[in-house]
């Protein structure tokens, strides 16, 4: 051996040592999550087997009814997160309003916010998908149920986030903060623990020459849109060029990838979506934490997304994230988007 094996629960009860008033409640929140991502995990990596269990909505072999995997997860996460006295409420992209802690149990004082199966479209063909999560703490008084008011709140109130790549193998990536840094977890399912693979990420920067947005949407965006990306094609008069383009469709894949490897991932907005895509809380806010921990930047285009206050539970907005100089250049064209 040589390095030691830091499995995901020491990991984060070394980081709670940072904190000496903790109550231990924050540690075994994200302690859940992960045996939550674990059974997710199991079942994801069941789906190229539904031909021969059954369909959705038929019953399997063993007589159970089986159940569209984005459903799946959501009830595995809100089964996994209601008892433990954590929380006050979830929200879900999923569901359309909040989802209550059940009377029998303790009301804590955290909120999550999850996105349970991103990209879920893309089960049938094998393409990675993913989980993403975001924890606040209640701003309402403690002991009574979770509101509207703890749920929008805006992303640079976030104590955590992460996500959870079921890909080749499945990633679990959390952050708390810059100072703590962004540490990646791959499961070892011999074990079925996460162990950490990837401590302390930092998204390259100066970046791969890599960007990453849907292509076929071109004649709907704006003329800084349109020449932000004849800039990395170097096409029209615009940029040198020298630009690979990755898109795979599912953002926990393609925000994994622009992690690692630096780059930008783009949903700009367009004339069928004039408020872009996705969603502020389940999608941009946690995965906009992550990447400035990170030390890359996200914007919608000229704000930082971690100061949008949201209205609604299922707000969306535009969204540029990766490295720092290549969202910098992204917002530099769409300020000056007619010009030229
Ligand atoms: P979903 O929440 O309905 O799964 O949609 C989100 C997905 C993202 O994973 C991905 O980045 C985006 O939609 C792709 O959208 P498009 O097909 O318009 O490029
Ligand atoms: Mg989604």
């Amino acid at each position: 051996m040589r390095s030691k094996v830091v499995t995901i629960d020491r990991h984060i009860i070394d980081q709670e040592r940072n904190y000496p008033d903790a109550s231990g409640r924050f540690s075994a929140l994200l302690y859940d999550l992960a045996l939550a991502a674990k059974i997710i995990s199991r079942e994801v990596n069941m789906a190229g087997l539904i031909d021969i269990l059954g369909q959705t909505g038929e019953t399997n072999v063993q007589g159970e009814r089986v159940q569209k995997l984005d459903v799946f997860a959501q009830e595995v996460i809100v089964k996994a997160m209601d008892h433990a006295g954590h929380l006050c409420c979830m929200v879900s992209e999923e569901h359309g309003e909040i989802i209550p802690i059940p009377d029998r149990f303790d009301i804590g004082n955290y909120v999550l916010l999850f996105d349970p199966l991103d990209g879920s479209s893309n089960i049938n063909v094998n393409v990675s998908i993913g989980t993403i999560f975001s924890i606040h703490h209640r701003v309402t008084p403690k002991g009574g149920a979770g509101t509207l008011e703890d749920c929008l709140q805006p992303g640079y109130r976030q104590l955590a986030a992460g996500y959870v790549v079921y890909g080749s193998s499945t990633m679990l990536v959390y952050t708390t903060g810059a100072e703590r840094g962004v540490h990646g977890f791959t499961l070892d399912p011999s074990i079925g623990e996460f162990l950490l693979s990837h401590r302390d990420i930092r998204i390259p920067d100066p970046p791969a020459k890599v960007y990453s947005v849907n292509e076929a949407y071109y004649a709907r965006w704006s003329r800084g849109q349109q020449r932000l990306v004849d800039h990395f094609r170097g096409v029209n008069g615009e940029g040198q060029g020298g630009f690979k383009s990755r898109y795979i469709g599912s953002l926990v894949s393609d925000f994994h990838r622009t992690l690692l490897q630096g780059g930008i991932f783009m949903y700009p907005p367009d004339t069928k979506s004039p408020g872009g895509k996705l969603r502020v809380l389940y999608e941009a806010a946690p995965l906009a934490m992550i990447c400035e921990a990170a030390g890359g930047r996200a914007s919608d285009g000229s704000r930082n997304i971690l100061d949008i206050v949201p209205e609604g539970l299922h707000d969306r907005t535009p969204l540029f994230l990766g490295s720092a100089s290549l969202v910098d250049l992204a917002e530099e064209y769409l300020r000056n988007g007619s010009e030229g």
